[in-house]
């Protein structure tokens, strides 16, 4: 079902700051800048390599607001790891299919999420605490 992991979402209050950060450690460059008002974010794509059904990346976000959700998670948890992206052919049918196993999804269907993609969030308790995101790439 997955294909590969699309991103890992960080959660961080100075977006700038960060995304220096990064580039100077690990040498990675901002590929896609996006302000995302349905889901709260200004985020920066930095990317890390290149696969068969798209690529990866370490995808940093910095929230709106204090009531949106990284808004909340930074009140409660800190700057950190904040999700897993999975990358997946098609994400209607992965949250059909994982729904049936009864995984709590937090989208009734798929949004609108970076460079393009359609993603869907799944319920981090039904997940071991980690929030699991799907991602469908946009058409290269
Ligand atoms: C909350 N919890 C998490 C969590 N956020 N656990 C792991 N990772 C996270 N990121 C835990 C809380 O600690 C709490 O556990 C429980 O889940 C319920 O959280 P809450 O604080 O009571 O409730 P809310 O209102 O903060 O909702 C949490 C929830 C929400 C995950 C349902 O944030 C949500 O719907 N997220 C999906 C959308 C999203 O995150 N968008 C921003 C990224 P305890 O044990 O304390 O009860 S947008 C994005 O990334 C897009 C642009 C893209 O990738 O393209």
């Amino acid at each position: 079902m997955f294909m590969r992991i699309d991103h890992i979402g960080i959660a961080c209050r100075d977006l700038e700051e960060k995304i220096e950060l990064f580039s100077r450690l690990f040498d990675l460059e901002v590929v896609a800048r996006e302000v995302n008002e349905e889901q709260g974010v200004k985020e920066a794509m930095l990317h890390i390599a290149d696969g068969e059904g798209g690529g990866s990346y370490i995808q940093l976000l910095e929230p709106l607001s204090d009531d949106s959700p990284v808004g909340k998670f930074l009140a409660k948890r800190g700057e950190g790891v904040h999700h897993v992206a999975f990358g997946v052919p098609d994400v209607a049918d992965a949250m059909s299919k994982i729904g049936e196993k009864g995984v709590r999804l937090l989208d009734e269907r798929p949004r609108h999420g970076s460079m393009g993609s359609q993603i869907a969030f799944l319920h981090p308790k039904d997940v071991g605490g980690m929030l699991t995101e799907l991602v469908q790439a946009a058409k290269r």
